[in-house]
């Protein structure tokens, strides 16, 4: 047989599996068989120099012709081929879309942020800016510029966790106060600012006492500023969270960083004032403490005290919540119970 009658034998024959051929994996098979480096073709074409000059373009074109023919055919079937298989790919995964829908279990804000979201757009509402703390803090923030300085006996209150000898876990928001003062330009008018985040001591849990909790900073500097402004601004907040009937009270108390500093209660949500272990048999429960940003506290900050007064505040919003939620042990805040968060659901 010449060899273009062989090349001929091998086209017809080759045409033949093609159109039988069931999958795209057996169609792969042949085209390396036949089209492949080591196929006939392959073999004829390379092997033309052996062939006289008078049979070369015969074979040569007879060999090109059936490599092209050979390759559109696999090209055809492999394009029908592949359709099957899509085909019976969705006939297999179609889907019933009459069946019921699988419940997705949905989370929600935890309830501690809700309220913190709360007591935010109460003071945005009447002009404050939100202002964002550090969590690992530095000693000079938070206890120097706070005018509690190295050996400072109140700084007992607030022992907590040292990365180094000068930086530290915040023990309250009380440093964004220093960090917002000295960088406020007050020919742009009065600042005012709070600042909610997480604060750190070694305090010990009990019911109302977590060793992470949550503070909300707030700061108002500006000429004239009084006691009475602050007062007015709490009993604003106080009536906004917790309606008008529950009760305040303003007790002297003492921050290094305020002069005169006060200490603010609600009454208890449990026993509404008569004691329970909640209120540890006080019938208050304490939430901030407050006062007139002390002058020292001031002058650290580039602030000239005869020329501006300010007031500050530091407001526990966990305690907030559980006054306002009647949760009796701040702990529940910080296990995830499901059964306990859920119950704060936020309705969109
Ligand atoms: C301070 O931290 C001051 N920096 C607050 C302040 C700011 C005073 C500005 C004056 C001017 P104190 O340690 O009292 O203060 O904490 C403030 C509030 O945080 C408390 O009233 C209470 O609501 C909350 N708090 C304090 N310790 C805990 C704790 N261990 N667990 C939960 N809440 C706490």
């Amino acid at each position: 047989m010449t060899l273009q009658a062989q090349l001929e034998a091998l086209r017809d024959n080759t045409l033949k599996e093609i159109a039988q051929v069931a999958t795209l994996k057996e169609l792969n098979q042949i085209r390396v068989e036949t089209l492949g480096k080591k196929g006939p073709i392959t073999e004829v074409l390379r092997g033309m120099k052996n062939l006289s000059p008078e049979e070369r373009p015969v074979v040569g074109g007879c060999a090109n012709e059936i490599r092209d023919l050979l390759t559109e055919a696999i090209e055809a079937r492999k394009v029908v081929l592949e359709n099957e298989a899509l085909n019976a790919a969705l006939k297999e995964e179609s889907l019933d879309v009459t069946l019921p829908g699988k419940q997705m279990p949905q989370g929600t804000r935890h309830i501690l942020t809700q309220v913190m979201e709360e007591i935010e757009d109460i003071f945005l509402g009447m002009g404050y800016q939100v202002v964002e703390g550090y969590e690992v803090e530095s000693d000079h923030y938070n206890f120097e510029r706070m005018n509690l300085p190295k050996d400072h006996p109140a700084r007992d209150m607030q022992d907590t966790f040292y990365i180094s000898d000068e930086m530290l876990i915040r023990t309250h928001t009380s440093p964004v106060q220093a960090r917002t003062m000295e960088k406020h330009d007050f020919s742009k008018g009065a600042l005012r600012m709070i600042s909610p985040g997480k604060v750190f001591r070694r305090d010990t849990d009990d019911a109302t006492h977590s060793h992470q909790f949550h503070q909300i900073e707030g700061l108002v500097v500006d000429k004239n500023v009084t006691m009475g402004d602050l007062k007015g601004t709490l009993e604003v907040m106080m009536k906004k969270m917790f309606g008008e009937d529950r009760k305040i009270r303003l007790r002297p108390s003492y921050f290094p960083f305020t002069e005169p500093s006060v200490e603010v209660d609600v009454s208890c949500f449990k026993c509404g004032g008569a004691g329970c272990n909640v209120c540890k048999h006080t019938g208050w429960i304490e939430i901030l403490g407050a006062g007139m940003v002390h002058p020292d506290v001031l002058q650290m900050s580039g602030i000239d005290p005869t020329e501006y007064s300010g007031f500050a505040f530091g407001l526990g919003p966990d305690r907030v919540a559980m006054l306002r939620y009647g949760v009796n042990d701040i702990r529940n805040f910080y296990q995830n119970d499901l059964r306990f968060l859920n119950q704060f659901k936020v309705k969109e």
